[in-house]
């Protein structure tokens, strides 16, 4: 039996499944990835922009970057490999198989897609959720969609379509993002709390490095993990190399789960895991079908 259809069985089979899911995903939705290349914005690294260090130091920078981030995410549309894992999670809701999806991504895409809002857990949290950084104060204002968040932050990011798609230089190397300076703002620019008085900064309701996860969705995620073993977790497009994300895979392994990864960087290895080379938006559809259909 061939790689896609051994795992096509084992799918059908299954009653307990994960879904563990990472920027990749949007690859094909045309945002960016964090590490490599093609996770670079303007001069800065994204990941040296996701900690509260950077907020402490200079909070105009990091809105900057999470509204450029909320723009894009506004303009992206759903691929199909977000409507496959939607399809999935309804699915699952309709014939008694137990489902949940472990979404590192921030972008409201899944959601967007007609994911089973009951079975998905943003572990990372959300663009679209101000959070209030004092420290008293638990103001969160859910859903918000406004661009721009304030006049200062009302600036004309550059949007690509797809880093993917970007010209070579003459060296044929893939041209990085346009270095534009950018602005300096004051607090009294940014996003402030409408509860707390004296001017506190609203923050991205997001988890930066060092920061807990929400403690309901991790315990959601435990319960669900140790309840009983899981027969399949499905890895798309994700480094792993975050904490705790990263400790799922093992832990459903360990208690006997299979792997399937879905990545276009994928190591060889003489493991028991599924290899799905590729785009996850083209991988996804194909190996869903038996349970979502070829629509
Ligand atoms: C494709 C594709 C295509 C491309 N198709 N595939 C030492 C010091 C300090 C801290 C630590 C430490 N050691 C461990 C820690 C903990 C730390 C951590 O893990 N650090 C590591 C870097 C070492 N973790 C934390 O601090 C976390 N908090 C924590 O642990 O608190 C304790 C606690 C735990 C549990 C309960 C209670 C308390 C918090 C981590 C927060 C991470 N936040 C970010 C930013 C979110 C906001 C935002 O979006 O701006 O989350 S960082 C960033 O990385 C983001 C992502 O969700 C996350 C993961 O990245 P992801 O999704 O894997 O993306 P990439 O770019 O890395 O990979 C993309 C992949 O796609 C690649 O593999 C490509 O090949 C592939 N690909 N195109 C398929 N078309």
């Amino acid at each position: 039996m061939n790689h896609l259809a051994e795992f096509h069985e084992h799918l059908k089979r299954s009653r307990r499944i994960v879904a563990l899911v990472g920027a990749g995903l949007l690859a094909l939705s045309g945002l960016p990835t964090f590490r490599g290349t093609q996770g670079l914005w303007k001069n800065f690294n994204m990941i040296d922009l996701a900690t509260p260090d950077a907020f402490y130091i200079d909070p105009g920078l990091v809105w900057q970057f999470y509204s450029w981030r909320r723009i894009n995410a506004l303009k992206a549309q759903p691929n199909r490999g977000h409507k496959a894992l939607a399809a999935l999670s309804r699915l699952c809701a309709g014939q008694g198989i137990q489902f949940i999806t472990i979404n590192q991504n921030v972008d409201g895409l899944l959601v967007r897609a007609g994911h089973d809002t009951s079975t998905l857990h943003q572990i990372h949290g959300l663009l679209f959720d101000l959070r209030c950084t004092g420290f008293a104060c638990n103001y969160v204002d859910r859903d918000n969609f406004e661009v721009p968040l304030t006049k200062a932050l009302d600036e004309e990011f550059e949007y690509s379509s797809g880093h993917r798609k970007r010209a070579l230089d003459e060296e044929g190397h893939i041209e990085l993002p346009q270095f534009t300076p950018v602005k300096q703002l004051d607090e009294a620019e940014l996003p402030q709390c409408p509860v707390c008085a004296d001017g506190t900064l609203l923050r991205p309701g997001v988890v930066w490095f060092g920061e807990s996860l929400p403690l309901q969705t991790i315990d959601a995620i435990d319960n669900f993990i140790e309840a009983a073993p899981v027969d399949l977790v499905l890895v798309i497009g994700t480094s792993g190399t975050v904490y705790p994300a990263n400790s799922y895979v093992e832990r459903i392994k360990q208690k006997g789960g299979r792997v399937a990864v879905f990545n276009t960087e994928i190591e060889d290895g003489a493991d028991n895991v599924w290899r799905f080379r590729g785009d996850a938006e083209h991988w996804l559809p194909l190996a869903l079908a038996p349970l979502i259909g070829d629509g």
